[in-house]
C-alpha cells in the first residue's frame, strides 16, 4: 500500500484552489521546521527567484512578490507582471531556488527579467528602484535557520523503546533504520527478516512522539516490556550491524509535569479516553494501573480482554485522556460500553452502577492552547494507524485542543482525534521538504461539502 503524491500528479497549490479552502499556517505546528521563523513570512514579500522565463543557458534569477501562502508553499508573481496571473507559479519557499534580496548580487548571479515582460517595460532600473523601495524580504539566515531546524538527534543504529504494535500494552526494544525529517523507521530487535533480508516488523513514529522512550524507560515507570527473544538475529541488517547505541532521556522531547499533589489519578477511577486502536472514538474508559512519572494504564470499558494486553499508556499530560463529561459538553459523541445506549446512559448512573468515582477533573490537561486551527484548514498528517503514511488531511472539528482529521477522499470512519500539538502533523508543503512520501486523497476530491466513500475497509491496528 501507500502511493506517491508526485507520482499520482498530486499538486497542493492546484488542488487548494480548486476546493477554495486554505492551508493550516506553519506557525501552528510548534515542531515544524521554521515555525518560530514564521512571523517574518508573509504575502508581499520580495524575494529573487530562479526565471524559469528565459531562453538563456545558464542559471537566471528574477525578483517575484508572495502573492499567497499556503503552508511552506508560496505563490510568486515575478516583478513586472503587474496584476496578470498567468505566469504566476507555486514554489515551496523551504526548497526552491528562493532568496532574500540582495542575493544576486552578493553572490554574483543574474538578475534577468522573464521575455515576457522585458518588452513592454523600457526602463527596468527605475522600475525596479520604485517597487523595492520599502519592500520586505526574507530574512537572511532564512535558510540556515531550516537546515538547522532539520537536524535530528537521533541516527541509524540507535536503540529506543517504543510500543509493540502486536501488544499496546507493552513497549518492546528497537533499533532506528531511517530518519526523514524527524520521523524514525523503527525495526524491532526481534522482529525478524524474511529470506531476502527484508524487514517482517517495523513501526514509524515521531522523534517527539510519546510512544517512544529512551532505553530503560519501561523499566523505570513499571511499564511492561517485551523481552527480546533471542534466537531472532537480525545482524544482516545494516542498522543492526552499526554500533549499537542506546538512547538518553536528554535526545527525547522533556512532557510537561503534572499536578502530584495530594490526589492523583487511582486504579478503578473512570474518564473518557480516545481508543487508542479506533483514533476517532473517545470512550467510557478506567485507569487499569498506576505507573511512575505521571503515567497510567487505561483500559477500554466493556471490551477489555481481561488479561490487560490491550491496556494502553497514556501520559497524565496526554490530551487523549479526558474528564467524565468532556465529550458532553463539547458535543461529542461518546463511545459507551456494549449493552449501553445514548438514550439512556448518564455518568451519574454509570458510576452508581458499577460503585465507582470518576477521576478529578484537575488531572486533566484540557487547557486551550490557543493553536490557530480552524475547521476546513488543510495539513499533511501521520495516519496513525498506519504510521508510515503522511496524508493529505482536513480539520474537521476543533475542540479545545483536541483536532479531529479527516484524510481526504476516505471515509469519516477513517477520521483520528489528535492534540493539536502532536508531533505527527506537518504543513501543507512539509513531505517536499523532507523528501517524504505524501499519500494523496484517493480519487478526485468531491466539491466542498460532500464526502467521496471509499470502499476499502478500516485499517488494522497500527
Ligand atoms: N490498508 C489500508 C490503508 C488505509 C490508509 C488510509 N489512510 C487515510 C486500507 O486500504 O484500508
Amino acid at each position: 500500500f501507500g502511493q506517491d503524491a508526485t507520482l499520482a500528479g498530486f499538486d497542493w497549490g492546484s488542488y487548494l484552489e480548486k476546493s477554495g479552502l486554505l492551508a493550516a499556517p506553519v506557525s501552528c505546528f510548534r515542531h515544524a521546521p521554521l515555525c518560530a521563523q514564521w512571523d517574518d513570512i508573509y504575502v508581499g514579500l520580495k524575494v529573487e527567484v530562479l526565471n524559469t522565463h528565459t531562453a538563456l543557458p545558464s542559471k537566471v534569477y528574477w525578483i517575484a512578490t508572495v502573492v499567497q501562502l499556503t503552508g511552506y508553499k508560496a505563490l510568486l508573481r515575478y516583478e513586472g507582471f503587474e496584476d496578470d496571473d498567468s505566469h504566476d507559479l507555486w514554489c515551496n519557499i523551504a526548497t526552491a531556488d528562493v532568496h532574500p534580496i540582495g542575493w544576486c548580487a552578493v553572490n554574483s548571479k543574474l538578475l534577468v527579467p522573464p521575455q515576457v515582460v522585458h518588452q513592454h517595460i523600457k526602463d527596468w532600473k527605475f522600475y525596479l528602484m520604485e517597487r523595492l523601495v520599502g519592500a520586505h524580504t526574507l530574512p537572511v539566515d532564512f535558510h540556515v535557520k531550516m537546515a538547522d531546524s532539520l537536524r535530528c538527534p537521533f541516527r541509524q543504529g540507535v536503540r529506543v523503546e517504543v510500543v509493540d504494535r502486536s501488544q499496546v500494552s507493552r513497549t518492546r526494544l528497537a533499533v532506528v533504520d531511517t530518519v526523514i525529517g524527524g520521523r524514525l523507521r523503527l525495526l524491532y530487535e526481534d522482529g525478524g527478516l524474511g529470506p531476502s533480508g527484508e524487514v517482517l516488523s517495523d513501526f514509524w513514529c515521531h522523534t517527539q512522539s510519546p510512544l517512544v522512550h529512551p532505553v530503560s524507560w519501561s523499566e523505570r515507570v513499571g511499564h511492561s516490556i517485551k523481552e527480546t527473544d533471542v534466537n531472532v538475529n537480525m545482524g544482516s541488517h545494516p542498522a543492526f550491524r552499526k554500533v549499537l547505541q542506546n538512547s538518553v532521556p536528554d535526545q527525547f522531547k522533556k512532557l510537561r509535569t503534572v499536578y502530584l499533589g495530594n490526589t492523583f489519578f487511582e486504579e478503578g477511577m473512570k474518564l473518557e479516553a480516545v481508543d487508542p486502536l479506533n483514533l476517532g472514538n473517545i470512550c467510557v474508559a478506567s485507569v487499569r494501573k498506576v505507573l511512575l512519572d505521571g503515567y497510567i494504564m487505561v483500559g477500554i470499558d466493556g471490551v477489555e480482554i481481561g488479561d490487560g494486553s490491550d491496556w494502553f499508556c497514556y501520559h497524565a499530560s496526554s490530551h487523549a485522556i479526558l474528564p467524565v463529561g468532556y465529550c458532553e459538553s463539547n458535543d461529542i459523541p461518546l463511545t459507551l460500553p456494549p449493552g449501553y445506549d445514548h438514550a439512556t446512559f448518564t455518568w451519574e448512573k454509570y458510576l452508581e452502577e458499577t460503585g465507582t468515582l470518576a477521576a478529578p477533573r484537575r488531572l486533566f490537561n484540557t487547557d486551550d492552547v490557543g493553536h490557530g486551527f480552524t475547521p476546513g484548514m488543510k495539513l499533511e498528517a501521520v495516519d496513525l494507524m498506519e504510521p508510515r503514511l503522511v496524508c493529505v488531511a482536513t480539520v474537521r472539528r476543533c475542540v479545545g485542543r483536541l483536532l479531529l482529521l479527516h484524510f481526504d477522499g476516505w471515509e469519516p470512519e477513517f477520521d483520528q482525534w489528535v492534540d493539536c500539538q502532536s508531533p505527527e502533523i506537518y504543513p501543507v508543503g512539509w513531505c517536499e521538504i523532507t523528501g517524504y512520501q505524501l499519500q494523496p486523497p484517493i480519487g478526485p476530491e468531491p466539491p466542498q461539502g460532500q464526502e467521496r466513500s471509499n470502499t476499502s475497509k478500516k485499517a488494522k491496528p497500527f
